[in-house]
């Protein structure tokens, strides 16, 4: 019996181990989602300043990331909260703008260099260990007008400015993640039109984008390899999202249409760098060429890597980074009419949530511990015991300080964290809470709230409070292991 079968699919006992010695705990954020300052002192316009400010209608509250937590000012305060809570590594990205502000590396900002320069030193002066995002989502204006990452292009301009943070920050910084979550960024910004650049575009530009992606995580690699790691002595990797794929039931065509879905999502990304023989799963490759063909198409819309891409591209990583949050349940759909390409079509899944699975604020995030732990099995499964990063895990709600439901998705998931490391034996080496502030939730503005620590985005001043997730997350670090009575509260007075 396959491992995952033997995990119950009820909520389990709370795991009392402890975390394995040497085990780091953090919260993470990315620049455009806390910083503010968009056209301070030097930094240059990135796509989301300029979706937002462009279409504030298509932003839950008509909002954008102009002032966001101000952190940009403010970034001493997130530290000392950091130290307060004892955490261990803080996971930020950096914003490609404000270093390069008009995309390219011909001129540098030095205002972005001394900031970053700023808040790893602070880290460090803490004892926090700085992990850096190269990219998370926020591209250059500049270079978006010429397409982002369906321009090839796009595999030298990020070589350009990943150089740059090497040379400067290299020598402090050992964490490197080159992409958070490619598949958020190719299937809703190039595919769809939920994120920026909301090019629409499914079962072509997101493929063509994801294909460009990696060579630029392939090239960012290599650089890092050949020229810096032997100074700098650093890892590096990439950070991949999703959710677990149950099957709905035990039939043949929806066990396999639950693994294609997860082929589909996760291993798109995965196979090509994580897997020895590397390249798209084989699912992919053949179903795509199929419908393409179909639909009068003269070669696949997935692009073809050649031999030399493939090698160039497989083994590309020191660790995986996995943001996780939910699970869907996933069913075989019928081969829809040959109509417009469309990544759904191409993966033939119908997918739903369990309505009895309790929601947060935001309507795709619903609570299933034991899907984590079943994917963590399944990565550790089929990539040979990669070490995995937990870059992201966490629950949102709306505003408030007495946020009882996010102790609980925090305990659960922790619970089932340790079952993958203790029970199943998963490699996993840090986990990070999404995340250390509430900040601009892309698409849902300020409405859907993530943070540890409560920021108040109506006062210029953006003061922080501690929620009563932040003492329960102290806690945790302090003995490291799940505490056994939840006591957590905050000042009443403060209470939403
Ligand atoms: C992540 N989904 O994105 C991002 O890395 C963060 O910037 C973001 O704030 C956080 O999750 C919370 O949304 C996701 O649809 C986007 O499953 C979409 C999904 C999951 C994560």
């Amino acid at each position: 019996m396959s491992i995952l079968c033997k995990i119950s699919n009820v909520e389990g006992k709370l795991n009392e181990n402890s975390f394995p010695p040497g085990f780091l705990f953090g919260t993470a954020t990315s620049a455009h989602q806390i910083e503010g300052a968009w056209n301070l002192n030097g930094k240059g316009e990135n796509l989301w300043d300029r979706f937002t400010h462009t279409y504030p209608e298509r932003i839950l509250d008509g909002s954008n990331g102009d002032t966001a937590c101000d952190s940009y000012h403010k970034y001493k305060e997130d530290v000392a909260i950091m130290k307060e809570m004892g955490i261990q590594f803080y996971r930020f990205s950096l914003s490609w703008s404000r270093i390069l502000p008009a995309g390219f590396s011909y001129k540098i900002n030095p205002d972005g260099i001394r900031y970053y320069n700023d808040l790893i030193n602070a880290l460090l002066e803490n004892n926090i260990i700085p992990m850096i995002t190269l990219f998370h989502w926020d591209m250059p204006q500049t270079l978006q007008d010429l397409g982002g990452f369906s321009n090839e292009l796009i595999v030298n301009w990020f070589e350009e400015y990943v150089k740059v943070a090497f040379e400067h920050f290299g020598d402090r910084v050992k964490l490197w993640i080159t992409f958070n979550e490619p598949i958020t960024i190719c299937m809703y910004g190039y595919g769809r039109d939920t994120l920026a650049p909301a090019y629409n575009s499914s079962g072509i530009s997101d493929y063509l984008c994801g294909h460009n992606l990696l060579k630029a995580h392939a090239s960012a690699y290599h650089l890092y390899k050949n020229k810096y790691e032997s100074k700098q002595k650093g890892k590096i990797g990439i950070t991949l999202v999703s959710h677990w794929f149950e099957s709905s039931s035990t039939f043949q065509t929806d066990l396999q249409a639950a693994q294609r879905k997860r082929e589909f999502v996760f291993d798109w990304f995965a196979k090509p760098i994580f897997h020895p023989n590397g390249d798209y799963p084989e699912i992919m490759k053949k179903r795509i060429a199929f419908r393409s063909e179909a639909e009068g198409f003269t070669q696949s819309r997935l692009p073809q890597f050649s031999r030399e891409e493939i090698e160039y591209i497989k083994g590309t990583y020191d660790y995986l980074g996995l943001n996780h949050y939910t699970t869907l349940m996933t069913s075989d759909a019928e081969e829809d009419a040959i109509s417009d390409p469309s990544f759904d079509k191409d993966a033939r899944v119908k997918s739903y949530y369990n309505p009895e699975w309790p929601s947060a604020a935001s309507p795709w995030l619903k609570v299933v511990p034991w899907g984590f732990r079943k994917l963590l099995n399944y990565i550790s499964n089929r990539y040979k015991d990669v070490p995995i990063f937990i870059t992201e895990n966490g629950f949102s709600d709306h505003e408030g300080l007495n946020d009882q439901e996010r102790i609980d998705y925090y305990e659960q998931y922790l619970s089932a964290l340790l079952d993958a490391i203790h029970e199943d034996g998963v490699n996993v080496k840090g986990y990070a809470a999404w995340s250390l502030l509430d900040n601009f939730e892309w698409k849902d503005g300020y409405v859907h709230r993530f943070g540890l620590v409560h920021v108040n985005f109506t006062d210029p001043e953006r003061p922080r409070t501690k929620k009563a997730s932040a003492q329960y997350y102290t806690e945790i670090l302090r003995l490291r292991r799940l505490p056994k009575k939840k006591s957590f509260q905050i000042d009443s007075n403060f209470i939403w």
